[in-house]
């Protein structure tokens, strides 16, 4: 099987045996970050729609994860760094209730290589930890992440409480996460709160927002 297929595949059967090596010899025609993104992330979307379509059983979803976060962790060394980590703060969390955290690690992956400092609270975090944390960093832009149906009100609640403490206005949001959609996010959530909140679709439009928000 050819090399950038093989990669997909390995994620797809969740197989680490020898991947180092495919990643070294990936790395050699390819950046690390086209790796994630052209290769391993199709990989991810299979295992996505096997488990949807109930072809894939969970304890072989959580193998292919363990080889994607192992992949990225291999990688990420390899990516780019930016010269500072002084462009701003971002303050990163997977909402209460939600185990997600490959998409929200990528996230911080790509936009801390891109200059800025990350405060990556982890996963299940409520609200009052992410504010908590937004105040002790003095952070720019809060970010959640959640990919559960269940997380988008959670998110909304989340919205709500920020309005409630007066801190709307402090901080701008960015949502992100396979359950949610740019209108839900930037029409019906963007009505109710206080501040700004905006949708990215990947890591690659949440740097995109952090640029636009420390411009
Ligand atoms: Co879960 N899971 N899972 N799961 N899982 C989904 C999300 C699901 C859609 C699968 C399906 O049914 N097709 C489904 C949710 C359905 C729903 O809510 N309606 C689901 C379910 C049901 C569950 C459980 C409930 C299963 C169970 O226990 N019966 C359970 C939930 C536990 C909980 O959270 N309380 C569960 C558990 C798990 C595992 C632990 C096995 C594992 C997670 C491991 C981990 O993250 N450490 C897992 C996985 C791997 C998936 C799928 C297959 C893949 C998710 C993933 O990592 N994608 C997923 C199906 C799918 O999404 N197609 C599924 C790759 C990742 C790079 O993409 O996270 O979307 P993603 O991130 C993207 C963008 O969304 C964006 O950038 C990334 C790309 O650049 N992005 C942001 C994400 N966050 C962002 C934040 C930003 C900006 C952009 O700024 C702040």
């Amino acid at each position: 099987m050819p090399l950038f297929e093989r990669l997909k595949q390995r994620i797809i059967d969740g197989n680490a045996k020898g991947l180092e090596a495919d990643l070294d010899e990936a790395m050699a025609s390819k950046s690390a970050l086209d790796i994630v993104n052209e290769d391993l992330l199709a990989g991810m979307q299979v295992v996505g729609d096997l488990f949807g379509s109930g072809k894939m059983q969970l304890p072989f979803v959580l193998q292919s994860a363990e080889v994607m976060k192992a992949a990225v962790a291999y990688l990420e060394p390899h990516m780019d760094k930016s010269e500072t980590s002084g462009k701003g703060t971002l303050v990163l969390a997977t909402v209460k209730g939600d185990v997600h955290d490959i998409g929200k690690n990528l996230v911080d992956i790509i936009v801390s290589n891109n200059g800025y400092h990350v405060v990556n609270l982890g996963i299940k975090q409520p609200v009052t930890a992410i504010i908590e944390a937004a105040e002790a960093n003095k952070a720019d832009v809060i970010g959640m992440s959640g990919l559960l149906v269940k997380s988008t009100m959670v998110m909304k609640d989340n919205l709500l409480e920020l309005n409630h403490a007066g801190l709307a206005s402090r901080y701008p949001v960015m949502l992100g996460g396979a359950a949610l959609t740019r209108s839900f996010v930037e029409e019906d959530l963007n009505d109710l709160f206080d501040g700004e909140v905006r949708y990215a679709k990947d890591a690659f439009e949440g740097l995109r927002l952090m640029n636009s928000v420390m411009a």
